[in-house]
């Protein structure tokens, strides 16, 4: 009888556990293909995410490794439906140097959404999100000679934030809601 009810009780939470690996069709919306089982959470969400971008936690990512001035990479990242990338947490953080490293094969300095160029000292992201985890480098921001205003990625040995001329050219990072 214990061998039934034991064996009972894995079928049904192996039937659980299918469930939940299989996103619910909404009625109307185009799906994704089906996922397979003991894919992870992050593999699943860049189903939903343009060919080329990253999915994670709700936002797709996408490095894009043309070197171009912060204001042009903000433009181009708007003409893909998103801003330059906004981060929110350390975890976050590593997920995009993750991507740069992916495609480049090194921590390369790139632009992410921040900058204080409509008010000094007042940090935000361009894609309106509140400015609140940060990552600056020792010593930054320092607005070095009274022009550093945009926020660059993996500086120095850390690869922590640098603020920095918004007229020097670097790679990038979009992102935009799932
Ligand atoms: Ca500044
Ligand atoms: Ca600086």
């Amino acid at each position: 009888m214990k061998v039934l009810i034991v064996s009972l009780l894995v079928c049904a939470m192996m039937a659980l556990t299918r469930a939940a690996a299989v996103p619910e069709a909404e009625p109307g919306k185009k799906t994704g293909p089906l996922v397979q089982e003991g894919k992870s959470h992050i593999v699943e969400r860049s189903l939903f995410c343009p060919r080329g971008w990253t999915g994670y936690k709700g936002r797709c990512f996408l490095y894009v490794p043309t070197a171009m001035t912060w204001a042009k990479a903000e433009r181009n990242c708007q003409s893909q439906g998103g801003n330059l990338a906004s981060v929110h947490n350390i975890q976050e953080y590593h997920e995009i140097q993750r991507l740069i490293v992916k495609s480049s094969y090194e921590y390369k300095e790139a632009w992410i959404g921040g900058s204080d160029a409509q008010e000094e000292g007042t940090w935000m992201w361009s894609d309106g999100s509140r400015f609140i985890y940060q990552n600056w480098c020792p010593t930054h921001p320092d607005n070095m000679h009274g022009i550093q205003h945009c926020l660059q990625m993996n500086f120095g040995d850390e690869k922590c934030w640098d603020d920095c001329e918004c007229s020097h050219l670097h790679p990038f990072v979009c992102s935009k809601k799932i």
